[in-house]
């Protein structure tokens, strides 16, 4: 496109309604449509979802996919990396174990920021993503007081392994959870350069603060019951609705909506369909845990909200995202406590930030760097006076 190619003619209708449809700039990790919802360097997601974390970090920084020796020379690199460079449980015991699991994880990539930043964008990146897997596992034992004799973290094993290695948690089905933990980080990674928790951490790096500040700011962005916080809040929903009966899941949705509450799990600012990644879990579900009850029930919802939801015109999109189905997943594989569901939604975007941030401060402009970010606001009820 040229420079002078017209792409959106604003209006004042555009005003406070969160930038909703206003082009601000390029991005070239992935792409959303309508829908066919998002590409990953032009690959449409349902196409990844067999691949390895670590391989999907390497489309990601590289824009192609990795043949084995490039695959096998990512997951090296990220082994070297992987070294947490303090006592990350000692500053975990000072927190309080009241506070959200999303509090906890912004304040860790905080701390390790502290603790050492190279100031190169792809370095700090790399070692954040490297030291993501180890983080969430050490934030789950100390919250759940299990913060001694935690295994060492062996960096030969692949990122889902390590935090189950670091989680190391009895009687669970370890090749389940981890396959359902692969999957799901594969599909949370990356929405477009405009989604809320991407576009924070860009504008944060854009006044070249670090990496970390700028994720840890991206989680806090993650963290709302509108973003990515909406999977908790969908397996509370179950868990709360208890049967898969259409009539009481009916019941319940229409009882949320009369209490002007939201129906997690449902809706989207861009797709227009149900989320591919939505329904890539619903097949997953149906491979490994079709009668599990919680699954029963996101079934019955994935039938029964978008109907409901359409009676109001103004939802312009009232199927499943992706929010619907991760809990239940989660749940299903032993890892049964909602409040740490976005946790597993930050560790994955951390993947997508990273890359995005590194593109926007080492390529566009010809690698000077997107500006300082500094969108215009007009003035409202302020007529200029002056103090007497
Ligand atoms: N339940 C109830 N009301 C809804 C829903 C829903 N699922 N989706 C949209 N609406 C309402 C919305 O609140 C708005 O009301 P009002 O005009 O009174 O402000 C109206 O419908 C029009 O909204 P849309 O233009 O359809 O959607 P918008 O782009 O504003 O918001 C979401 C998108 C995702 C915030 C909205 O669909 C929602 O609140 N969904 C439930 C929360 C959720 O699942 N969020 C996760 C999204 C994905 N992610 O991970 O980030
Ligand atoms: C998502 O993954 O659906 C989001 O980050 C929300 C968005 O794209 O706006």
């Amino acid at each position: 496109m040229g420079d002078e190619e017209v792409l959106l003619e604003v209006t004042n209708g555009h005003l406070n309604t969160g930038l909703r449809g206003v082009p601000v700039g390029t991005c070239r990790t992935s792409f959303v449509t309508p829908t066919e919802g998002v590409h990953y360097c032009g690959y449409p997601i349902k196409e990844l979802t067999n691949f390895s974390p670590e391989d999907i970090v390497y489309l990601l920084f590289n824009k192609e996919l990795p043949n084995s020796q490039q695959s096998a020379d990512m997951r090296a690199d990220l082994a070297k990396r992987a070294q947490i460079p303090g006592d990350l449980v000692a500053v975990f015991r000072t927190l309080p174990k009241y506070g959200h699991p999303m509090d906890w994880l912004s304040v860790a990539i905080h701390t390790i920021g502290m603790w050492e930043t190279t100031g190169d964008w792809k370095e700090d990146a790399m070692n954040l993503i490297a030291r993501m897997p180890r983080i969430m596992g050490l934030m789950y034992r100390v919250r759940e007081g299990r913060d001694e004799d935690i295994p060492a973290d062996d960096t030969s094993l692949s990122m889902v392994q390590r935090f189950a290695s670091t989680l190391d948690l009895d009687e669970i089905d370890n090749d389940k959870m981890e396959r359902v933990i692969a999957t799901y980080l594969v599909l949370h990674m990356d929405h477009g350069g405009g989604n809320l928790s991407t576009f924070t951490g860009k504008a944060i790096a854009s006044s070249k603060a670090t990496v970390y500040s700028a994720i840890a700011g991206a989680m806090n962005a993650l963290s709302g019951p509108l973003h990515g916080r909406a999977n908790q809040s969908c397996l509370e929903f179950v868990l709360k609705i208890g049967t898969s009966d259409p009539v009481e899941v009916e019941r319940f949705v229409r009882g949320e909506l009369a209490e002007k509450r939201p129906i997690f799990g449902f809706g989207h600012a861009v797709l227009r369909s149900e989320d591919p990644r939505a329904t890539v879990q619903f097949a997953l579900g149906e491979e490994i845990c079709p009668d599990d009850e919680n699954f029963k029930i996101i079934r019955t919802l994935r039938e029964v909200a978008p109907r409901v939801l359409a009676e109001n015109p103004k939802i312009s999109n009232p199927n499943a995202n992706v929010d619907i189905a991760s809990g239940a997943l989660l749940h299903h594989v032993g890892l049964e406590d909602p409040t740490y569901y976005t946790t597993f939604f930050g560790w994955a975007r951390v993947m997508g930030i990273g890359a995005q941030i590194v593109d926007e401060r080492t390529i566009f402009r010809n690698g000077k760097g997107t500006p300082l970010y500094r969108p215009k606001y007009y003035a409202e009820q302020q007529t200029l006076r002056h103090v007497e």
